[in-house]
């Protein structure tokens, strides 16, 4: 690949620099962070899922793994987080404040959450849950459920307050932001009424706000409970009202309209209903009865039935024969939106494994699934150097102004930016990721031909062939030909924005300097099998 840097560089950059730093004096944390980096570089990404206590933080985590095993609910208000890893067997271990770790049952793990008057004492110094799966989605990444954050937050807390009281609700903070802190990337579960604060939460994370971009590949964002938004409303076809199109990607809309700044900080923002994914793979077979019997009701009378759930889950309902608890399990566990989906698709003769698919794919967390894995599995290195390079730089920014530090701690500062700066230049590929999403959100004034060119040249991992859209048999001296009429292209594009768009100037920059990259490759390429042939021939002129 074109100009990338050598796999280990980075990892002796860190580690050579730690002992240039005080240990005990300012920079102290600064030489935390450098010393652990090579390990956390060979460690998975740990992707924390973050928000206002009750978005639906833990039911996205169950809906993600496909089981029911983080507590969800009015009740689960712990400060303990989860950590899901990738294991071969089925674990879990109870970390606490006071005595030695344990093993847990897996079972037992609600019973460790939800709030139990007489194992409060217990509960409070029960600090973490680690919870180990032999689920493929978690060799990609870690995942950590957080208790939530309260404080910043003073709208859509009211149902929050009936339960938390305000001592708890800040010690919930503080932990939940503490795990921020430590992780790479983010899954944000936004507030109902999105407000300043989820920007400046994120925009922490990522370091200054907007200072630098590319920390969004680390970030997507997630509008949770969007099946809430029912019944459909009056003048749409109430069978094919879909909320996440319909209310979520609107959502999604006004926030970026409302907020630009979240286009910078948020790789991409999903509306899901979590509910309905974590319900469709985990109800029982038996359920799928009750579905087809609803299935069985003339379209008209099954939305009629379904549109308020106050009736639809009551003690009698005339002409309907399943229980209310059968109801309410159906209610409770997919919702109104869910239980009419899964009817359709029934319906339409889909296997009950076929159901449960669709309503994961339609409730948007499919598509968190697979962007999860993109982003923070097949690019865990660079989504763990942005992460590490961020922790180094918000470690910078908060020390103390430069004219109050001794010259000796200035020096070392300066040591370290310069390395920063080093390692960001040259993997090129933090920057690539960075050009590809301006590209995907179309914030490059370049054409639909010119844009694919611009993907295919900064695809990682691609021959020089492929990266000019050339077959992989392609004569190296046709290659050369490309590639120069490539460069030119880019040096072009890059003088018509030279004083328009600095944005887009800095990412066409890029582009151009893969473009030369792969150009220098298949040049010295050619030349070589030209002297090639030129041996092969004197060679055959000695033989003959
Ligand atoms: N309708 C609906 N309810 C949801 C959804 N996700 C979570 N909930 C409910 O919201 C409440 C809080 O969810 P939970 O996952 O415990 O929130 P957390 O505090 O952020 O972890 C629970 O009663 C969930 O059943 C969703 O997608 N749709
Ligand atoms: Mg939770």
């Amino acid at each position: 690949m074109a100009h990338s840097l050598p796999r280990q560089d980075a990892e002796k950059i860190f580690s050579r620099l730690a002992p240039f730093i005080d240990e005990k004096g300012l920079l102290g944390d600064l030489r935390g962070t450098l010393s652990r980096a090579p390990e956390r570089l060979a460690g998975p990404v740990r992707l924390a899922v973050v928000g206002q206590i009750k978005r639906g933080k833990s039911t996205l985590v169950n809906a993600l793994i496909g089981q029911r095993l983080a507590a969800t609910g009015p009740l689960e208000t712990t400060f303990r987080i989860n950590v899901f890893k990738y294991g071969g067997e089925r674990s879990a271990r109870a970390f606490f404040s006071d005595r030695p770790s344990a093993d847990v049952p897996l079972e037992s793990l609600a019973s460790l959450t939800v709030r139990d008057p007489g194992r409060e004492a217990e509960l409070a110094t029960l600090k973490r849950v680690v919870i180990t799966l032999p689920e493929h989605l978690l060799r990609s990444f870690e995942l950590i459920d957080t208790p939530g954050l309260y404080s910043v937050y003073v709208t859509d807390s009211a149902n929050a307050l009936e339960v938390i009281d305000p001592e708890q609700a800040a010690r919930m903070t503080k932990v939940s932001a503490e795990e921020l802190q430590g992780a790479d990337a983010v899954l944000y579960m936004f507030s109902r009424d999105l407000g300043g604060a989820d920007t400046e939460v994120v925009g922490r994370f990522l370091g200054v706000a907007g200072r630098y971009p590319l920390g969004a590949m680390r970030t997507i964002g997630i509008v949770s409970k969007c099946d809430s938004y029912w019944p459909p409303p009056a003048g749409a076809d109430p069978l094919g009202y879909d909320p996440i199109k319909a209310v979520g990607q609107q959502k999604v809309s006004d926030y970026l309209t409302a907020e630009p700044e979240l286009g910078r900080l948020f790789y991409e923002i999903i509306p899901i209903a979590g509910l309905v994914a974590e319900g469709a793979q985990t109800i029982p077979a038996e359920w799928f009865n009750w579905l087809q019997y609803l299935a069985g009701r003339a379209p008209d009378e099954l939305l009629r039935l379904l549109r308020y759930r106050s009736m639809f889950t009551r003690d009698e309902l005339p002409g309907v024969t399943l229980s209310a608890q059968q109801r309410r399990d159906l209610d409770g566990s997919l919702g109104p939106w869910g239980i009419l989906l899964a009817c359709r698709y029934l319906l339409d003769n889909c296997s009950e494994e076929e159901v449960r698919k669709k309503l994961v794919a339609d409730s948007g967390v499919q598509r968190v699934r697979d962007l999860a894995v993109s982003q923070f599995g097949e690019r865990r290195r660079l989504i763990k150097l942005d992460a590490i390079l961020g922790d180094i730089r918000r470690n910078i920014d908060d020390l103390p102004a430069p004219h109050s530090r001794s010259a000796e701690a200035n020096e070392q500062v300066t040591r370290v930016q310069d390395a920063v700066e080093r390692i960001s230049d040259r993997e090129e590929g933090l920057q690539a990721i960075q050009v590809l999403r301006l590209a995907g959100q179309r914030r490059l004034p370049l054409g639909g031909p010119e844009l694919g060119r611009l993907c295919r040249l900064l695809d990682p991992g691609t021959s020089c062939a492929a990266r000019l859209g050339l077959p992989d048999s392609t004569p190296p001296a046709v290659l050369v030909e490309v590639a120069d009429a490539e460069v030119t292209r880019w040096q072009r594009r890059t003088d018509d924005l030279a004083s328009t768009d600095p944005e887009a100037l800095a990412a066409i920059r890029l582009v151009l300097r893969t473009a030369e990259g792969i150009q220098s490759q298949v040049r010295k390429a050619d030349q070589m099998l030209r002297k090639a042939d030129q041996l092969r021939e004197k060679a055959r002129l000695l033989l003959d």
